[in-house]
């Protein structure tokens, strides 16, 4: 039996004295540690909160908070704010499944339960710390990435997107609405994910690479929108679905100009240079990649782990030096006073 310890932490990138790159990644951290495996170094141990705040390293003046730990909070994989300033953020309680027997490669996993949930938290007295967490809905299957809209919020949960509101103050959604649904439940480590409103108004989703026939929940036709190496946008006011260039598994986030950059295991950051309706006008054209790598990719990384050697895991002695798991990027540019922005 395993033990979870999971921590919530943001960076406050306006603390920062000189930003190298406007991508930053790790948001959300979560420590693992799980006991009892047969393993040949010893595991690390869990932290309680306040020391495992100490354990982190900040570079280039960036500051790191606890804002909510268990039991307030627990598996976070994403979070966003609503126009209240409450959080939302998904647990993904069911990474990476149930009952191993249920996970087979290239196959639906079916029998899993959906254990996923979204917690709310609501900070009471203005500390920039929550006081309080609610269970806002639950029994979500492989939830990972959420859009706030109308009151409610948009909740990637493979294979369906749903739309959930609380409509009585309650803190629990009693308004839950499937609104597409078709995505495969394959492997979990390549589920869609990761929502963001673009500059368009619409809502902008990681496809990754399981791939899948999207349509409407409510649709009695067969097929739909083939995703399978794509990314995807819909319209939140006509539930327009498109597939769009992409696929590189995480990521998902724009510059000031609109610009969106993706990431996965080995790049941190993928610039989406051409989009798949322009692509899609001349068929004959081939076109190896729609996308650029916009860093140091692959073996080019180097990586120089500050932690002890712990057993598994992409960053264990199994892996190679360059190795490193990159789930999420985030933007943040540069004050326009800033020396760096003004190169
Ligand atoms: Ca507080
Ligand atoms: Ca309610």
């Amino acid at each position: 039996m395993g033990f979870r310890l999971a921590i919530t932490i943001t960076v406050d990138p306006r603390k920062s004295l000189a930003v190298k790159r406007s991508l930053l990644t790790g948001l959300i951290l979560t420590a693992l540690a799980v006991v009892g495996a047969d393993a040949p170094l010893p595991r690390t141990k869990p932290l309680e909160p306040a020391d495992a705040l100490k354990s982190f390293r900040i570079l280039d003046g960036f500051q790191l908070d606890l804002l909510a730990a268990e039991p307030l909070v627990m598996d976070p994989v994403a979070a966003a704010y609503d126009e209240d300033g409450r959080l939302f953020v998904v647990e993904m309680s069911d990474y990476p499944h149930v009952d191993p027997k249920n996970d087979k490669p290239f196959a639906e996993n079916a029998g899993d339960p959906p254990i996923g949930r979204v917690r709310l938290l609501i900070d009471r007295d203005g500390d920039g710390r929550f006081d309080e967490g609610h269970i806002f809905a639950d029994k979500l299957s492989w939830p990972t990435g959420l859009a706030v809209w109308k009151g409610g919020l948009f909740v990637a949960a493979t294979p369906d997107l749903w739309y959930l509101r609380d409509t009585d103050g309650d803190h629990r959604a009693d308004e839950r609405r499937r609104v597409f649904t078709g995505f495969r439940k394959y492997n979990v480590q390549a589920v869609m994910n990761n929502l963001q409103w673009g500059l368009d108004h619409q809502i902008y989703g990681a496809g990754s690479s399981n791939g899948g026939q999207i349509h409407p929940a409510d649709s009695k036709q067969a097929g739909g929108v083939d995703i399978l190496r794509k990314d995807f946008r819909f319209d939140p006011r006509s539930d327009q679905f498109e597939a769009i260039s992409g696929g590189a598994r995480f990521g998902n986030t724009f510059d000031d100009w609109g610009n969106r950059f993706l990431c996965d295991i080995r790049n941190p950051a993928q610039h989406v240079v051409l989009p798949a309706r322009d692509m899609a006008r001349n068929p004959y054209l081939p076109v190896p990649r729609a996308l650029n790598d916009s860093a140091d990719a692959g073996d080019a990384i180097n990586l120089f782990r500050i932690s002890p050697p712990n057993p598994g895991g992409n960053c264990g002695p199994g892996a190679g030096p360059r190795s490193a798991k990159r789930c999420r990027a985030a933007n943040w540019s540069a004050p326009a006073t800033s020396p760096r922005r003004a190169e």
